[in-house]
């Protein structure tokens, strides 16, 4: 067919290695840079098939997020903003994984089984996080797009979740706001500015942040949205680009670490969070007089958005169900609390945004995290206009008023799109801010089970198989039962073990009593996938 003669002819500029086949992962492909140029050309084919598909604008975002600098990957972002489904998942592996000369083939395949309409208008949005690798990657998913006679858009230097917004405000015309990275600073900030003039009195102490950008996009993005903040947040940024993308900074080395990221000068005290490589994720700490670390990681960060809301809602006097969603990796005194103490539901799914979000879009206000730091509220349409109606209501009391109004803000400051990192800094300044709480207030709600999170080598991660959320190993035999001895021994224990989807390697969750246990507990772990999985390379060694 002629409308695929140029598909085929930029294909060849862009081709496949022969045999290499890829894993569509957590958050999508995501592997060495080098291996990706023809899995970016096709998905920016798939991307305009998507668009065609739906008759809606979608997104491309090049990035490997926390992975490290010589990575790269690709997130797919459906019509409202969300992740991709998971059967165009499958076109997406299908089409990345075809050899060149069955391409075609693979691509008539897709249209057949959708029914696409091929003469429909395509529509795709492009944007690129700063590794070096990014800008030919991008180039390749617009040169994907263009030889399926695709309009795209590229935005060139972005966050992931800028992106999601942005597909968001195209396919809403504009009512979610405007399409532009200036349209998101200027509906992120006024809400932040609204929310923070209910909190009386705040000193610039107190409006201070220190923020580590992962040497990433996140640390330029929040230094252009700086001046919109009106010296409302005060940002001493570190890690601003001029070091090594993620490399002993970002939110997953300060989560799995548990330390301070390095070129962070802090004080006793003072609040600081730390972004991941595409700044879709966040965590807090703070390190105490006695030099002490302490992490508020995204099920602390859960728990302070949830009990804000949960005693707004009620102010309001609006009847609204409200739940949180976590993942195996949730500590288990953040799911007790919420159960027991909050009184709200908690559902826990696999790991992956895709199956949080889909798991909060049951609820008329769904608060999402995983607990490294990966998150955001949604509201359902019905809540939200519950919100707006009660804001303008003009016939209730003050006290009423004014939650309705902050209800409003939040719905506001967030990006229900998907996590992240900037919309949930100012989601939490602003909560702290009117709640008068310092980050030991927010620390103390309660004390985290010491835990410890390994990373196994083995020859090939899939023979791992998971059920129950990721919470027990149904392959390799042997290994769960192993894994429950072992717990048996600590207590207050758990353990799980899961093959990561954007590295090469199993990871390993303990926690329990002490951190002399929980560490012992996740090293026999270790040593049990390494036995029994294929461990490859030395054995796990004791911390
Ligand atoms: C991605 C996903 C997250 C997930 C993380 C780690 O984050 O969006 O949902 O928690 O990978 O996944 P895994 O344990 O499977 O490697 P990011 O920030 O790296 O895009």
């Amino acid at each position: 067919m002629a409308q695929f003669q140029e598909v085929s002819k930029q294909s060849g500029l862009h081709p496949k290695p022969a045999g290499l086949v890829l894993q569509y992962g957590t958050a999508g492909f995501r592997t060495n840079a080098k291996l990706l140029d023809h899995v970016m050309f096709r998905m920016g084919v798939l991307a305009t098939l998507r668009s065609k598909k739906t008759k809606a604008t979608i997104g491309v975002m090049v990035t490997a997020s926390h992975n490290p600098e010589e990575d790269n990957g690709v997130k797919l972002i459906d019509p409202m903003g969300e992740m991709v489904t998971p059967a165009w998942e499958g076109y997406a592996s299908q089409l990345a994984n075809a050899e060149q000369e069955d391409l075609l083939a693979a691509l008539k395949d897709i249209i057949e089984k959708e029914a696409i309409n091929m003469s429909q208008e395509a529509n795709v949005f492009v944007g690129k996080d700063t590794r070096s690798s990014s800008a030919s990657l991008s180039q390749a998913v617009l040169d994907g797009v263009s030889s399926l006679g695709g309009h795209s858009k590229d935005y060139g230097l972005v966050t992931t979740p800028q992106l999601h917004y942005m597909v968001c405000c195209q396919n809403t015309q504009g009512k979610y706001g405007d399409a532009t990275v200036d349209g998101y600073y200027r509906k992120l900030s006024q809400a932040f500015i609204q929310l923070t003039k209910s909190a009386s009195n705040r000193t610039d102490d107190q409006k201070h942040l220190i923020v580590d950008g992962a040497n990433g996009i996140g640390a330029l993005k929040v230094r252009e949205m700086e001046a919109h903040l009106k010296k409302e947040l005060q940002i001493s940024l570190f890690n601003d680009g001029k070091g090594k993308l993620n490399h002993q900074c970002g939110a997953d080395f300060v989560k799995v670490q548990q330390k301070p990221p390095t070129g962070v000068e802090m004080s006793p005290g003072e609040p600081c969070c730390s972004f991941d490589g595409d700044a879709d994720r966040i965590v807090y700490y703070y390190s105490d007089s006695e030099g002490q670390f302490h992490l508020l990681d995204g099920d602390k960060i859960a728990t302070l958005i949830s009990t804000f809301l949960k005693e707004l809602l009620t102010q309001a006097g609006l009847d609204l169900k409200i739940a949180v969603v976590q993942t195996a990796y949730a500590n288990g005194s953040s799911t007790r609390y919420l159960e027991d103490t909050m009184k709200v539901l908690v559902r826990c799914t696999k790991t992956g945004v895709k199956h949080l979000h889909h798991a909060a879009q049951e609820f008329d206000v769904g608060v999402y995290f995983e607990a490294n730091g990966h998150g955001t509220v949604l509201f359902s349409k019905a809540a939200e206009e519950k919100i707006q109606q009660l804001a303008e209501d003009a016939g209730i009391n003050d006290e009423r008023k004014r939650a309705a109004r902050l209800l409003q803000n939040t719905v506001d400051v967030i990006n229900q799109t998907v996590g992240d990192a900037i919309s949930d800094m100012l989601l939490i300044e602003a909560i702290l801010a009117i709640k008068g709480m310092t980050v030991q207030q927010w620390d103390s709600i309660y004390s985290d089970l010491p835990n410890r999170q390994l990373k196994v080598k083995v020859s090939d991660r899939r023979v791992i198989d998971t059920a129950d959320a990721e919470r027990r190993a149904v392959s390799p035999a042997g290994l769960q039962d192993a894994i429950d001895s072992l717990v048996k021994k600590y207590r207050q224990a758990r353990s799980f073990v899961r093959p990561s989807g954007t590295e090469d390697v199993v990871r390993v969750y303990a926690e329990a009593e002490t951190q002399e246990s929980a560490d012992s507990l996740a090293h026999e772990v270790s040593l049990a996938v390494y036995r029994l999985a294929g461990g490859v390379g030395d054995e796990p060694k004791p911390l």
